[in-house]
Formats: C-alpha cells, sequence, structure tokens
C-alpha cells in the first residue's frame, strides 16, 4: 500500500466521521512523502521527514506529533538551528504555522521529527504510523517508511 493511498484512506475516514449536512469543509490537510532511515542497531533516536500541505481556507498549527509507545517514547517536532557556525536541534514547542495554501517540508538541515527512545531500530522497509495534532484540524495519521540508512553519518546530532 502506498503512503499515498493510505493519506486518502484517512482522510476518507476522517471525512466520513465528519460529514454532515451543515459541514462542506473539505478535508485541508494533505501530509506527503513521510519517511525515515534506516538506524543503527543501537539508536535509540531517529529523524522523520515530510511534507504537510494546508489546502484549507485558514491557518492551521501543527502542534505536535505521536507514535506508539510499541515504536518510541517519544516523538517531537524539531528544528535546525545556527549557532555560530554549528548546527544545533531545538524542540518547537510552540507550533508550527501553515497558512492557506502553504506546504510545510521536513527535511534534513530543517525542521524534522525526532522520535525519542526508539524501541526497535527502524529497518529499511519497515512502516509504522504516526499521527499529527492540528489545533483546528482533525488528527491526521500517517504510515513512515523507512527507507535505506543514511550513508556515512547518521543522525549524530544527539
Ligand atoms: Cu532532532
Amino acid at each position: 500500500m502506498s503512503v499515498k493511498s493510505v493519506v486518502i484512506t484517512v482522510l476518507l475516514a476522517a471525512n466520513m466521521l465528519l460529514a454532515t449536512p451543515a459541514s462542506v469543509a473539505m478535508e485541508s490537510i494533505m501530509v506527503h512523502n513521510a519517511n525515515a532511515r534506516a538506524t543503527f542497531a543501537l539508536a535509540t533516536t531517529a529523524a522523520v521527514y515530510l511534507t504537510v500541505m494546508n489546502h484549507g481556507d485558514s491557518p492551521t498549527v501543527l502542534e505536535g506529533v505521536s507514535v506508539s509507545s510499541d515504536v518510541a517514547s517519544q516523538a517531537q517536532i524539531h528544528t535546525t538551528v545556527m549557532d555560530g557556525d554549528m548546527m544545533k536541534m531545538r524542540q518547537v514547542t510552540d507550533g508550527i504555522d501553515i497558512t492557506p495554501d502553504a506546504m510545510v517540508e521536513f527535511k534534513p538541515g530543517g525542521y524534522h521529527i525526532m522520535l525519542m527512545g526508539l524501541v526497535n531500530p527502524l529497518e529499511e522497509g519497515n512502516s509504522f504510523s504516526l499521527t499529527l495534532h492540528f489545533d483546528n484540524q482533525a488528527d491526521t495519521t500517517v504510515m513512515v517508511t523507512v527507507g535505506e540508512a543514511a550513508k556515512g553519518s547518521a543522525h549524530q546530532h544527539h
């Protein structure tokens, strides 16, 4: 099952739950290309990347993310900042604003979702679900696909 079809399934399910005669709003949040790198055997953290699009008419705030405790003890939104000439990561605790028709990309060197306290290493070919929480939208759950390990450097800034 592709990531896209999972997203569509989730959106359809959400629409069915929300559909009432008074509600004409389309599901406005779309999440694409959720992916992570395979980790080393002893890794306790992993980064997840994805793209969030707001197709709605109103701004929304991505307030947080969560994963099953089978996957990791915690998921956090991080950003990457320059501190002098060092790249450092910071947890984003006040959410990420996404204006109508805007897209936020989580990618290396920028926003990413950090899994803390990995229960098992992420193995290439596996997948797991991740849920995004918004201030004014239904939760959106997507499947994260684990790809091959990063070459040479791991996600070593923790
Ligand atoms: Cu991080």
